[in-house]
């Protein structure tokens, strides 16, 4: 049966602020509530596509759902055509910048295309991608913060067993670098060695500290160091890349494909990791994955667990899912996880209904 071309009617974008049950505590942050825009691209044929946005600052709503809005008027009459969607998106914005809220703003309207235009089509997301459902790798990234090592420990136990997990990110960064390292060795002694670890320092580090504390964490067996450095120092990462053993991570902070591939092209990081908000939602990702995949570079996803379960099917390097529950409260149907690996349903669209009790009681 073909299916009806979708004329976009309307885009509501709604704030909420969710309590996190593991706060974030970083290097370069500590946060407690979670904040999500939940945006509904509605048509004139009824089909409604959904996504989200988690811009990690509650206050940034202020601005991200102003500029969802101006969008949604932009494209209001237009056809659900989400490559002609999001360039549009892009061109409106073009003097503002095409990075930031700009960009953040056309990747939550582009994801919420994406799923109008599956469901309208009646299949997944991931098989109107050109794939098939099936289960997708993924590591467990819920908590290990800068907590007292034996304290991480026990908690890298939890989360192995909140879904069988075969990965586990843990955050560095602690004042004291001896600190990270009997972390490091008390979750290696929880876990195993059949455990993957994964590192993050999200950027905390001075490219001399970076230095240092990587070569110390260096003989670990480490999936990978993320982010040891400011995210748009790429000649610290590719110094850092050069010299260590364990595969350099970077890719949340991209903004669009061509930042992965300035990135690939100054040999940056061995692997990436892109997040939808920033590198464009489900048309920045085939893009950037792309050039990745031509490069032969290990791709990873970052937050949006949902839409990056449909898109890793069709990733040609598809490498880790980062999974997170942090969005759980208010979905309907919560992606299953189990034996490590996340489980996309068989039915249209990217699955995302909201329970609309949770949401109305979180409202920003
Ligand atoms: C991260 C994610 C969400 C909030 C803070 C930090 C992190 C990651 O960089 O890679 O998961
Ligand atoms: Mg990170």
């Amino acid at each position: 049966m073909p299916h009806p071309a979708l004329t976009v009617r309307s885009l509501t974008a709604r704030p909420v602020v969710l309590e996190l049950k593991r706060p974030v505590v970083a290097r370069i942050a500590t946060i407690t509530e979670w904040p999500l825009v939940l945006i509904d691209l509605e048509t004139e044929e009824g089909v409604v596509g959904r996504s989200y946005l988690e811009p990690y600052i509650a206050k940034a709503m202020r601005y991200l759902v102003p500029a969802l809005e101006d969008l949604g008027l932009l494209i209001k009459g237009r056809r659900v055509a989400p490559v002609e969607l999001f360039e549009a998106a892009r061109k409106s914005l073009h003097f503002v910048g095409y990075e930031g809220v700009s960009m953040i703003a056309a990747a939550g309207l582009d994801m919420a295309a994406w799923d109008a235009l599956a469901k309208a089509a009646g299949q997944p997301l991931c098989v109107l991608l050109g794939g098939t459902v099936g289960p997708v790798k993924a590591y467990n990234s819920n908590g290990l913060w800068l907590q007292a090592p034996q304290a991480v420990a026990d908690e890298a136990l939890e989360l192995r067993d909140e879904g069988g997990f075969t990965g586990l990110k843990l955050r560095l960064g602690r004042p004291r670098a001896g600190d990270d390292l009997a972390t490091l060795v008390a979750v290696r002694k929880a876990v195993g060695d059949d455990m993957q670890l994964m590192v993050d320092f999200n950027q905390g580090l001075d490219l001399a500290e970076a230095l240092a504390r990587c070569h110390m964490i260096d003989d670990h067996g480490l999936a990978w160091i993320e982010e040891p450095i400011l995210y748009d120092n790429l000649d610290g990462h590719a110094r850092l890349a050069r010299e260590l053993v364990t595969p350099i991570q970077i890719g949340e902070n991209f903004y669009g494909p061509r930042e992965l591939h300035k990135a690939l092209r100054r040999e940056a990081c061995d692997l990436v990791m892109p997040d939808f908000m920033r590198i464009g939602g489900v048309t920045g990702w085939l893009r950037a994955a792309a050039i990745a995949g031509a490069a032969g570079i290990p791709v990873s996803t970052h937050l949006y667990p949902e839409v990056a379960a449909h898109v890793m099917r069709v990733t040609e390097t598809a490498h880790w899912l980062e999974w997170q529950d942090w969005a759980d409260p208010v979905l309907r149907a919560p992606y299953p996880v189990k034996d490590g690996m996340l489980h996309i349903r068989d039915a249209p669209g990217v699955g995302l209904e909201w329970d609309e009790d949770v949401v109305k009681a979180h409202l920003a």
